[in-house]
């Protein structure tokens, strides 16, 4: 029989695409009194089996008779008797201490409940939190439905209400009821797929100088399925794998290194990272991309002034001088530092330079003009960028003695 059962399985999903559900566990914590809950698991629940305190009731309103059902824990009383997936039922626990509820099922992959114009007790149809626009879909707002209420027994008069003016709450949350304001009749037919959404898949910005290593995260959802593995590769093209072939990670993040990455002056290729989710069930995402990230090569001092440890006097001038080469071509401007405090923003080069091994460069003279009061030790930073990648940097530590007096004249 069971594998029978497996047979049929396997025909539906190769006939159909249907991916296999995997089974997960819900608990809901009732307090004594009123609860306003829905069941995110399971398309239907036995009212009796789930509600196991010794005193209790529950209720849904039916807009088309325009009363409440009741389940009364009686079968000569009871109007209904099992809780649906997608519908809210009000539940009345008399005991103190309350009752948790903890089931195990899996969530329906389509599920349809119809809803009447005015007001429609519904449940929040996943077994996690969702923006209550997204949670609802099809079924769109100011067309089909006016507004959402969620019940809470500490603001006054009980109700928060979501609506195109008023945003109280923002998500539905599994486990919890909900009214839902309709302007028409409907079926609100709801679809729920295993497919993890399209990883969004961010690198380290425009450039990098690291020759050798990529770094990219992403972050993906699946709603009715964890996901339990991710696969990445790395290109020149979107969507390539000749840097880096598909490789598998349960990380949401990497840092590849042992790579050799080129540039010239005529420009580094862009590099791609493509990443793929498998939610639990076995089911692929689409391809995510990274929108690229090219290689450059930072700015180098090719000398500069004063040498360190240099030592002057109060009221001295202290020429600074540096020559800043880029091989990418790409050098931009010089910014000048005293203890910390800029004392040049960024400016362009007053001239040309080259280095010892004969690579132009550009070239920046300040003279710093040491007052009275300058004594003591003073770090000197020159910093250098081709506004791609972080700046070069050069510290300089120099001393300024204390003037003394006069030698006799
Ligand atoms: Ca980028
Ligand atoms: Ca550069």
């Amino acid at each position: 029989m069971r594998k029978l059962t497996l047979k049929i399985a396997l025909f539906l999903s190769l006939i159909f695409g249907f991916s296999p559900l995997y089974a997960e566990t819900f608990q809901l914590k009732l307090k004594q009194g009123c609860n306003f809950i829905s069941l995110p698991i399971g398309s239907s629940w036995n009212i009796s089996q789930v509600l196991t305190s010794s005193k209790k009731q529950a209720a849904i309103w039916d807009p088309a008779a325009g009363k409440y059902l009741y389940y009364a824990d009686d079968p000569d009383f009871n109007q209904i008797s099992s809780f649906n997936f997608q519908k809210g039922y009000w539940v009345y626990i008399e005991d103190t201490q309350g009752l948790t509820i903890t089931l195990t099922g899996t969530t329906p992959t389509t599920s349809s409940i119809a809803l009447k114009t005015g007001w429609n007790q519904i449940g929040c149809p996943l077994n996690a939190e969702v923006p209550v626009e997204e949670a609802l879909l099809p079924l769109k707002m100011g067309i089909d439905y006016v507004s959402i209420w969620r019940y809470s027994s500490s603001v006054s008069p009980w109700y928060q209400q979501y609506s195109a003016s008023k945003k109280e709450f923002t998500t539905l949350k599994p486990g919890e009821g909900y009214w839902i304001k309709m302007l028409k009749d409907l079926n609100w037919t709801a679809t729920f797929s295993n497919k993890p959404t399209t990883p969004a898949v961010v690198d380290d910005g425009s450039y990098t100088s690291k020759s050798n290593q990529l770094h990219a995260k992403w972050a993906s959802s699946s709603p009715i399925s964890p996901i339990t593995e991710y696969k990445y590769c790395i290109g020149t093209t979107v969507g390539g794998t000749n840097i880096l072939n598909w490789t598998s990670t349960t990380q949401n993040e990497v840092t590849v290194t042992g790579l050799i990455l080129t540039t010239s002056v005529t420009g580094s290729p862009t590099y791609y990272f493509t990443v793929m989710a498998k939610s639990i069930a076995g089911v692929w995402s689409s391809e995510g991309y990274s929108d690229g990230i090219k290689y450059d090569r930072k700015p180098e001092f090719a000398s500069f002034k004063p040498a360190n440890k240099t030592s002057f006097t109060e009221e001295d001038v202290v020429p600074i001088y540096a020559c800043i080469t880029d091989r990418d071509g790409d050098f931009k401007s010089f910014q000048i530092f005293i203890d910390d405090t800029v004392k040049v923003p960024w400016a362009s080069g007053t001239g040309s330079c080259m280095s010892s091994g004969g690579l132009g460069g550009t070239a920046f003279t300040y003279n710093w003009q040491t007052k009275a009061g300058d004594f003591g030790n003073h770090i000197i930073k020159i910093q250098g960028t081709d506004n791609k990648v972080e700046p070069a940097e050069q510290n300089i530590n120099v001393f300024v003695f204390r003037k003394p007096v006069n030698t006799p004249q």
